[in-house]
C-alpha cells in the first residue's frame, strides 16, 4: 500500500483545520498510520525544502513554517500521493479549486495551510526525514 507524508502547517494548526484536515482524509477512505504534533527544528525544515534553496521565497517559507507547531502525518492508501495532492489543489490558492483544502481555506501563496509530496522519490525522501528519528 502507498505512503505519502502530509504536514499541516502552522496557519493550519493555529486556525483550527486539523479536524477539517483529519475529517477528509479519514472520509476519503485514507489511513492515518503516523502522526505527531511538534515544532521542527530549522536544520529539518531546511533539510526538506532544499530544492527551493535558491529560490527568492525560500527564507520567507522557512521562517513561516517555524512559526509555531506542525502536525507531521504520515498517510496510507490506493495512489494516495497523487489523490492527496489532488486533495490539497494548487500551490497558489488563487488557483486552487474550491472543494481543495487551499481552495476552501486558504489565500496566501506562504500560508497555505498544508504539504503533500509531490512523488513517490518525495514521499519516501519525507518520511525517513520526519518519522526516522
Ligand atoms: N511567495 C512564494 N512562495 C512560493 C512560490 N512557489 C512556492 N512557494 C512556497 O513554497 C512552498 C513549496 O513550493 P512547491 O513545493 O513548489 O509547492 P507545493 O508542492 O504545492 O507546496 P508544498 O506542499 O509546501 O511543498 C509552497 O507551498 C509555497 O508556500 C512563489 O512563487 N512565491
Ligand atoms: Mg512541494
Amino acid at each position: 500500500m502507498e505512503k505519502t507524508f502530509v504536514m499541516i502547517k502552522p496557519d493550519g494548526v493555529r486556525r483550527g483545520l486539523m479536524g477539517e484536515i483529519i475529517g477528509r482524509i479519514e472520509k476519503k477512505g485514507f489511513r492515518i498510520t503516523r502522526a505527531k504534533l511538534f515544532r521542527p527544528s530549522r536544520a529539518l525544515v531546511e533539510e526538506h525544502y532544499k530544492e527551493h534553496r535558491e529560490k527568492p521565497f525560500y527564507e520567507e517559507l522557512v521562517t513561516y513554517i517555524l512559526d509555531g507547531p506542525v502536525m507531521a502525518m504520515e498517510v496510507e492508501g490506493e495512489s494516495v500521493i497523487e489523490a492527496m495532492r489532488t486533495m490539497i489543489g494548487s500551490t497558489d490558492p488563487k488557483e486552487a479549486l474550491p472543494g481543495t483544502i487551499r481552495g476552501d481555506f486558504a489565500y496566501s501563496i506562504t500560508e497555505n495551510i498544508i504539504h503533500g509530496s509531490d512523488s513517490a522519490a518525495s514521499a519516501e525522501r519525507e518520511l525517513k526525514l520526519w518519522f526516522d528519528d
